[in-house]
C-alpha cells in the first residue's frame, strides 16, 4: 500500500537516510546527483593539474629555454603554453562551479519539497507541539545551511583531497625530502580544526537555536497583531522581541569570534611553514642541490599545497554548521508520518453513518485523559448535540472521527467497523468538518469553497452551496464576486462570513458524517435562524455531530450529550432533559429568560426586532 504518495517520487528513502550517521546520511543524500558530483570534483582535478603543470612550464622556461640560443624562437611557445594552461585551467574550474550549483541546488529543492510534502503528513500530535516559527525556520535556514554544505563544504572535500595529491605528488618528482618537509603541518592543523569543530557546532547550534525562537516570536506576532494592538502591547512585545534579537546578536557574535579566533592559529602555523620551506628550499639551492627553475616550481607547489590545508581547517569547522542544521532537519523527517490510506478495510461505496461509541478513553498527554468512558450510538441520518461548558471536550470527541488522533482505551465504530480499521483518507473524504476556528487560505472565495472537492465543479454548484450556506449575497457585493481574492491581498472576511464560506465548502463535499463545531457561534441570531432552515436541510440524511452554545441550535435533535470534564453527564432528547432537570433544564431557563428580557428591552426602547 502506498500511503505517501509523493514521497515515492524520490528514488531513495530520505526517512532512512538520516537515521544514520550523519556522513554517511550526506552521502546517501547525494543520491541521483552522485555523477554530477563526480564530475564536478573531476573537473575540478583536471583544474588542479593544470595549475600544476604551469609550475612545471616555469622550471622548464629557467632552467632550460633561458639557457637556449634560439630563445626568440622558443619564448613564443612557452607564452602560448602559459596561456593555454590558465585558460584550460579556468575552462574546468568554471564547468566545476556549474555541476557544483547544479548539484547543491538540486538537492536543496528536493530537500525542500520532501520536508513541505513530510510536514503536510505529520501528525496533528507533532503540529500541536511543535511551533510554526520553528518548523519554518527549519524549512528555510536549515536548509540553506544544508544547501552550501554541499555547494562549498562537500565540493571542497574533494578539491582539497585533488589538490593535495596532485600538487604533494608533483613536489615528491622535485625533491623527496622538501616534499616530506611541506606536510609537517598537517598534523596541528587538523589537531586545531577538531578543536574548534566542536566547539563551532555549538555555538552554530545555539544560534539556531535562538534564531528559530525569533522566527517563533515574530511569526507569533504577525498572527497575533490584533491582540498586540488591542491590548496596546506594543511595548512588551518590543521589548520581548528585542531580548531574543539580543541574545541572538550575542550568540552570533560568539560564533563568529569562534570562526575569526580559528584563522590566525591557522595563519601562522601556514605562514611559518611557508617561510621555512622556502628557507630550507633557497639553502638547496646554494649548495647547488637544486636547480632556480625548480625553486620557483617548489615556491609556487609550495602554496597549492598549504592553501588546501588551510582550508580543511575552514572547511572542517564550516561543516560544523552543515551537521548541525543536518541534525534539526533530521529531527523533522525522522517523525513517523500519519498513514492517509492504510487501512484493514478498504471500503470503496460511502458509509451509512452509523456511529457507536463505547467506554473510549482519550488523552492528548500522557495520563492527563480528557474524555473518559465515553458511550453512545447514532443511527445514520440522526442529529447528535454536544453541548457542554468550554474545555469539558466536545471537539475533541468529534476529533476522533476523522482519526485526527488516535482513541486510548475504548472503541468506535462506523458501519460497525472500528474506526481504527479505516484508512484516515477514506474517513476524512466521508467525513465534513466546519471547524471551531475557521481558516481560508488566500485565494480566490471560489477556490476556497471548491477546496477539497476534489473534481470539476460547476458555477451552479458553488453557487447552490454558497446559498444554502447564506453566504451568496454578501459574495455577490464583492467587486470580483466569486473570484474575489480573499486575506492580505483581497477582501478582509468577518467571523461570520467567513464561517459561512467554510459551510459552503462542507457541504459542497457533501459528507456522509458532518461535524458542526460551534459552526454558527460567529454569526447574529438572525442569520442564525436563516442557516438554520438550510442546515437542517443540509443535515437530513446525514448523519450529523453540532456543537452549539445555544440549546435553541440543538433542541431538535436526535440525541442530546451533555459534557463536563470529560464526561456525559445527561444525555436524551430536548423533552426528555427538560424532563429531568438537571444542567441541561438550567441552561435552557438561563437562556430562555434571557432571550425574552432581551426581547422586551428592545421592544420598549422600540427597536425593530
Ligand atoms: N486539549 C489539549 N490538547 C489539544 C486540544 C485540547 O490538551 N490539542 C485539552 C484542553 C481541554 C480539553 O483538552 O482541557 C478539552 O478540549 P476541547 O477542545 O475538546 O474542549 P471543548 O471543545 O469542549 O471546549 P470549547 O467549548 O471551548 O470549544
Ligand atoms: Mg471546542
Amino acid at each position: 500500500m502506498n500511503s505517501n504518495p509523493p514521497a515515492q517520487s524520490y528514488n531513495y528513502d530520505l526517512k532512512q537516510t538520516l537515521a544514520e550517521r550523519r556522513l554517511v546520511g550526506f552521502w546517501r543524500m547525494l543520491t541521483g546527483f552522485r555523477l554530477l558530483y563526480v564530475g564536478a570534483v573531476a573537473f575540478l582535478g583536471a583544474s588542479a593539474l593544470f595549475g600544476m603543470a604551469s609550475f612545471f612550464l616555469i622550471r622548464y622556461f629557467v632552467d632550460e629555454a633561458l639557457q637556449k640560443p634560439d630563445l626568440h624562437n622558443v619564448l613564443p611557445v612557452v607564452a602560448l603554453g602559459f596561456v593555454g594552461l590558465a585558460l584550460l585551467q579556468g575552462t574546468f574550474s568554471f564547468l566545476s562551479g556549474r555541476l557544483t550549483a547544479q548539484t547543491a541546488e538540486g538537492i536543496a529543492l528536493r530537500l525542500r519539497n520532501y520536508m513541505f510534502d513530510h510536514i503536510q503528513h505529520l501528525t496533528f500530535a507533532y503540529h500541536d507541539k511543535m511551533q510554526t516559527g520553528e518548523l519554518i525556520q527549519r524549512c528555510t535556514s536549515d536548509v540553506d545551511t544544508m544547501r552550501r554544505f554541499f555547494s562549498e563544504q562537500a565540493i571542497g572535500v574533494g578539491r582539497i583531497a585533488i589538490l593535495f595529491t596532485v600538487n604533494f605528488a608533483a613536489l615528491l618528482t622535485l625533491h623527496v625530502g622538501l616534499a616530506l618537509l611541506s606536510v609537517i603541518v598537517i598534523p596541528p592543523i587538523v589537531i586545531a580544526s577538531l578543536y574548534f569543530f566542536r566547539r563551532v557546532s555549538k555555538a552554530w547550534e545555539a544560534y539556531q537555536e535562538q534564531d528559530a525562537k525569533l522566527s517563533t516570536t515574530l511569526q507569533e506576532n504577525l498572527s497575533g497583531v490584533r491582540v498586540v494592538k488591542a491590548f496596546a502591547r506594543q511595548d512588551y512585545e518590543r521589548n520581548k522581541f528585542e531580548g531574543d534579537n539580543a541574545e541572538k546578536f550575542q550568540r552570533g557574535k560568539r560564533f563568529m569570534m569562534m570562526h575569526s579566533g580559528f584563522w590566525p592559529i591557522t595563519d601562522i602555523i601556514c605562514g611559518a611553514q611557508i617561510i621555512g620551506g622556502y628557507f630550507v628550499a633557497a639553502l638547496l639551492v646554494m649548495d647547488g642541490t637544486i636547480t632556480v627553475g625548480t625553486y620557483l616550481a617548489y615556491a609556487g607547489l609550495l602554496m597549492n599545497i598549504i592553501n588546501p590545508i588551510r582550508n580543511l581547517g575552514r572547511l572542517i569547522v564550516q561543516m560544523s554548521t552543515g551537521m548541525v542544521s543536518f541534525d534539526r532537519v533530521s529531527e523533522i523527517i525522522r517523525q513517523e508520518r500519519e498513514p492517509l490510506t492504510e487501512g484493514v478495510v478498504q471500503p470503496t461505496g460511502s458509509l451509512r453513518g452509523e456511529v457507536v461509541f463505547e467506554n473510549v478513553t482519550f488523552e492528548y498527554e500522557p495520563d492527563t485523559p480528557v474524555l473518559k468512558d465515553i458511550s453512545f450510538r447514532v443511527e445514520p441520518g440522526q442529529t447528535v448535540a454536544l453541548l457542554g461548558s468550554t474545555g469539558s471536550g466536545k471537539t475533541s470527541v468529534v476529533s476522533l472521527l476523522p482519526r485526527f488522533y488516535d482513541y486510548k482505551d475504548g472503541s468506535i465504530r462506523i458501519d460497525g467497523v472500528e474506526l481504527r480499521d479505516y484508512p484516515r483518507q477514506y474517513l476524512r473524504r466521508q467525513i465534513g468538518i466546519v471547524e471551531q476556528e475557521p481558516f481560508l487560505f488566500s485565494r480566490t472565495i471560489r477556490e476556497n469553497i471548491t477546496y477539497g472537492v476534489g473534481r470539476e465543479v460547476s458555477d451552479d454548484e458553488v453557487i447552490a452551496a454558497a446559498r444554502a450556506a447564506a453566504v451568496h449575497d454578501v459574495i455577490m457585493t464583492f467587486p470580483d464576486g466569486y473570484n474575489t481574492l480573499v486575506g492580505e491581498r483581497g477582501v478582509t472576511l468577518s467571523g461570520g462570513q467567513k464561517q459561512r464560506v467554510v459551510l459552503a465548502r462542507t457541504l459542497l463535499k457533501d459528507p456522509r458524517i458532518l461535524i458542526l463545531d460551534d459552526a454558527t457561534s460567529s454569526v447574529d441570531a438572525e442569520t442564525e435562524d436563516s442557516i438554520r432552515g438550510a442546515l437542517l436541510r443540509l443535515m437530513q440524511g446525514r448523519t450529523s455531530f453540532v456543537i452549539a452554545h445555544r440549546i435553541q441550535t440543538v433542541m431538535h435533535a436526535d440525541l442530546i450529550l451533555v459534557f463536563d470534564k470529560g464526561h456525559i453527564i445527561q444525555r436524551g432528547t430536548h423533552a426528555e432533559l427538560l424532563a429531568q432537570g438537571g444542567m441541561y433544564r438550567r441552561v435552557y431557563e438561563l437562556q430562555s429568560r434571557i432571550e425574552d428580557e432581551l426581547e422586551k428591552e428592545i421592544a420598549s426602547v422600540g427597536l425593530p426586532l
